[in-house]
């Protein structure tokens, strides 16, 4: 089971069960991009699995500047699961600081796994990312998978 590789924030057997639905979507790198022109990034993530250049690092932004700079959302190291009836919450903590918002807080990943069995596997995609505010900023992302069905 490689969502064994996920350390949870506060293990605890529930959340363990949780994550260990999310086992079908792991080893598979997702993908998005946004097409805002102001500022183009790619996203990467993958369910307790590495993205990008940081040894653990489960979702990352990369610039699409000269530099190609990579941004850690969120750490696969630092997990926690939240599950409902037809949904799973993936969030990742410890990303990269923020240096002029969110009290300079480290970054954080949500993505909203949600019930489609038409799709094993949907595609990642970009729902928001929240920096107004002091603190408590995160990216969100939404993924549609068979997986977390009832
Ligand atoms: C950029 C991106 C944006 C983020 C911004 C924050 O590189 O990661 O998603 O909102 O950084 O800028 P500061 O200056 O607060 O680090």
């Amino acid at each position: 089971d490689d969502t064994k590789r996920c350390k949870l924030f506060s293990e605890s057997p529930a959340e363990r069960k949780v994550l260990g639905l999310l086992e079908p979507l792991t080893n598979k790198t997702f993908s998005v991009e946004t097409t805002s022109d102001k500022e183009r990034y790619t996203y990467q993530f993958q369910v307790c699995g590495d993205v990008g250049k940081t040894v653990g690092a489960g979702l990352v932004q990369i610039g699409h500047t000269e530099k190609k700079v990579e941004t850690v959302l969120g750490l696969y190291t630092v997990t926690q699961a939240i599950g409902g009836s037809d949904w799973v919450m993936l969030i990742y903590s410890n990303g990269t600081t923020y240096n002029g918002h969110c009290s300079k807080e480290m970054r954080k990943a949500i993505v909203m796994i949600s019930c489609n069995r038409g799709v094993e596997m949907g595609k990642l995609e970009v729902v928001l990312e929240e920096r107004e505010r002091d603190r408590d900023c995160f990216y969100l992302f939404e993924l549609d998978s068979s997986a977390v069905c009832p």
